[in-house]
């Protein structure tokens, strides 16, 4: 049955959902072919180059309470801290010297930041500036004048993640949030001119019909970049468990959004299974190496909050090796510029086309 869907898929006839279902399916054996289709894939839209994402979590305080999450507001063990401007820039300058493509500015949602809005846009700006190097903003929900107002500071991409697209499962995730206000962020996000990046949570009770319905979504809104985490246990939260992670289910997840989504970044996330994920990640078809941090500046991460950073293993250095031993290189900024452009300029094709224009 697998076969018969990559079949399908190398004769350029677009998936069904009951394909996209069938390749979820996939037995072990299945699934080696379908990550040696999303390399050939990648290959062909990206050659063998991988971009580095830097990420500086400058504020882990947050007004919400998501269930999964660590920094949720309830919970009373998670490190808080909010860094100040100067601090940011220089992380983010640190990220930029050593090698990243982006620079990743994620925060809780802070009301700080919420309040003091015009902190954010000039620590955006500032970080284009003296970086000179692509910026996304991870803020959380945010107005339709502020997302405009990041927008207008230089920012390129936006990050927001639905987790899922199952109202019901966003409901018990996402506990006391609007599911429409978080996809009408990404509407407003891209009509100001930025990229959007759209993400999902698995291993969070969602089922095969809630991932196509995902990756439909995905295809709908115009996503740039698509992103899928495994869920990791978070200490003193509710939906902690005793329960190993398994990985397995995100490395395919990779390996079919790579079918479905051939010309978009798609992230391998050091924030997940760290660095010892990384190769599995990159040889389902991954093509964005995210949450590389500097050590010793006293910033976290999100899903795991401490795992390799410190020691240096979340950075260009402590990755090299892997990416190399996947038969990939690191990619170049004029390379990741041309790329971006390309995403924006496709966006804006399809818009005319929409139009009838
Ligand atoms: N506060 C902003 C927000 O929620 O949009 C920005 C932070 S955002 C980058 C945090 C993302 O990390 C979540 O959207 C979720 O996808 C992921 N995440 C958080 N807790 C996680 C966990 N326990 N396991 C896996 N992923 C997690
Ligand atoms: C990552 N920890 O890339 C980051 C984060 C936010 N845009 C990204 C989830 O894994
Ligand atoms: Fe806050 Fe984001 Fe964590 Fe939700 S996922 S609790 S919004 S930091």
């Amino acid at each position: 049955m697998v076969d018969k869907v990559l079949k399908k898929y190398e004769s350029k006839i677009p998936l069904s959902d009951g394909d996209i279902k069938i390749l979820l399916g996939a037995n072990q054996n299945e699934r080696e072919k379908i990550f040696a289709l999303a390399r050939k894939v990648r290959e062909r839209y990206f050659g063998n180059e991988v971009f580095l994402y830097g990420f500086v979590y400058f504020s882990t305080f947050c007004k919400n309470n998501c269930n999964f999450c660590f920094y949720r507001r309830n919970n009373g063990v998670s490190p808080r801290y909010r860094k100040s401007a100067e601090e940011i820039i220089n992380a983010a300058v640190r990220l930029a010297n050593s090698g990243v493509h982006l620079i990743d500015l994620t925060m809780g949602e802070d009301r700080y930041f919420q309040e003091h809005f015009d902190e954010l846009v000039n620590i955006v700006k500032e970080v284009k500036a003296k970086t000179r190097l692509a910026v996304m903003v991870s803020p959380g929900v945010l107005s339709d004048g502020q997302i405009k107002q990041l927008a207008n500071a230089g920012a390129d991409w936006y990050a927001l993640y639905q987790e899922t697209h199952s109202r019901e499962l966003f409901r018990k995730l996402r506990v006391e949030q609007s599911y429409d206000e978080r996809m009408n962020c990404k509407k407003t996000a891209k009509s100001s001119g930025m990229l959007i990046e759209e993400g999902l949570l698995t291993g969070v009770g969602e089922t095969a019909d809630d991932k196509v319905h995902s990756f439909r979504e995905m295809q709908r809104i115009s996503a740039s970049q698509v992103r899928v985490m495994t869920f990791v246990s978070q200490k003193n939260t509710p939906m902690e468990t005793p329960k190993i992670p398994d990985f397995s289910g995100e490395l395919l997840d990779i390996a079919i959004m790579r079918l479905l989504f051939p010309d978009k970044l798609i992230p391998a996330s050091l924030d997940v299974d760290g660095i010892s994920g990384l190769e599995q990640r990159l040889m389902a078809g991954a093509n964005v190496v995210t949450s590389i941090i500097p050590p010793n500046e006293g910033l976290a991460g999100v899903a795991q909050s401490e795992l390799d950073i410190d020691d240096g293993h979340r950075t260009v250095s402590g990755i090299s090796d892997t990416i190399l031993k996947c038969g990939l290189k690191i990619s170049t900024p004029q390379k990741y510029r041309e790329t971006i452009e390309e995403l924006r300029y496709e966006y804006s094709d399809n818009r005319l086309q929409a139009s009838g224009g």
